[in-house]
């Protein structure tokens, strides 16, 4: 009998336990605070961008969701290609990230670095608000996190200290840092180029230093770095290759939220989006595009190219452009060729 009203006993309190369990997981479901997840913080479109997603939802969820910025990638201590399966694994709850860090692991992704694949902007937007943008979309679902908006990091031209580049010719040995995405890498050695992977993060005292000649990046962190005071002094703007942002939730995290807190996070990043997209062409898309101007005024020699100089890079990264589409899939390279030809300019 005292066995059995011991054993009672017990399966009483693990019941009261199991209750107790339950309410507790309930109250935590929202965590205190989420990790937002970015390479460029605010002071640049992308920053500001998950600043303004943030804010947004703080505000409409009346700070149930709050969302706490980590810029530079410092919850991976900078290494941004690691950034997609930290956030696959929840080591980050939410992320701005470009399209190039996220491709190691998404191949499709690899798609928007296919050089000279976008002409303008208007080929961008056919894509990502295309069926192409849906489908990647359905690959990242499927790849473990929840995509909710396009956002834009930009056009990536090319700078360095040595002298105006008109022609791969003058490419030639030149010292590069590219992203640690493989394509940067073969594209910039199919044009003669003698590129260096490495992150964000190194990247920038290797450019102080001289320890590299060049990189590329989109002109608006050249003037908020200032990149003529450590020695970039040429400019190109090619337009060879343009990186979208996308706003991505963890899924076991947006899982974890009502249906209601979902809407409002996916219409905030959508808003965020929008408006970050706008900063990051402001100064690009006018005729007389100031911000070339605003370089050309710091004492940067700035070359723009002709059709025929244009072409000579487009011919040079072609077997580039091959060799990747395979890797990309060639249905999905063949239905975004299409899009950008039947584009509204
Ligand atoms: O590392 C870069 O060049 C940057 C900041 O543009 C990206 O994160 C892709």
């Amino acid at each position: 009998m005292k066995l059995r009203r011991t054993l009672l006993g017990l399966v009483a309190a693990a019941a009261a336990l199991g209750s107790f369990a339950t309410a507790a997981t309930a109250q935590a479901a929202y965590k205190a605070e989420y990790r937002m997840s970015l390479v460029l913080g605010p002071g640049t479109p992308w920053g500001n961008g998950g600043k303004i997603w943030a804010d947004l939802v703080k505000e409409r969820t009346q700070g149930r969701i709050n969302i706490k910025l980590y810029p530079g990638v410092s919850l991976i201590q900078g290494d941004q290609t690691r950034e997609f399966s930290a956030l696959r694994q929840g080591v980050i709850d939410m992320a701005v990230g470009s399209t190039i860090n996220w491709s190691p692991q998404v191949k499709q992704l690899n798609l928007f670095s296919l050089p000279f694949l976008m002409p303008d902007y208007a080929a961008i937007d056919a894509l990502t608000q295309g069926d192409v943008g849906k489908k990647i979309f359905q690959t990242l679902d499927k790849s473990g996190v929840v995509p909710l908006a396009w956002g834009e990091n930009g056009y990536r031209e090319v700078t360095n200290s040595k002298r105006p580049i008109k022609s791969p010719a003058d490419l030639k040995g030149m010292k590069i840092r590219v992203v640690g995405s493989p394509i940067f890498s073969d594209m910039f050695s199919a044009l003669g180029a003698n590129p260096t992977q490495m992150s964000w993060a190194d990247a920038q005292p290797a450019l102080s230093s001289g320890a590299v000649d060049g990189q590329e990046n989109p002109l608006f962190l050249f003037t908020v770095l200032k990149m003529h005071t450590v020695g970039q002094k040429f400019v190109t703007t090619w337009g060879y290759v343009a990186d979208p942002l996308i706003f991505v939730v963890n899924k076991d995290i947006w899982n974890s939220w009502t249906p209601a807190d979902q809407a409002i996070v996916r219409q905030a990043a959508v808003d965020a989006g929008q408006q970050e997209l706008a900063q990051a062409r402001k100064g690009l898309v006018e005729a007389d595009k100031p911000v070339l101007k605003t370089i050309a005024d710091m004492g940067v020699t700035v070359t723009s190219l002709s059709a025929a100089e244009r072409d000579a890079f487009v011919k040079a990264t072609r077997p580039v452009y091959d060799k990747w589409k395979v890797t990309v899939g060639a249905d999905l390279v063949a239905a975004a060729e299409r899009a950008v030809a039947a584009r509204k300019k």
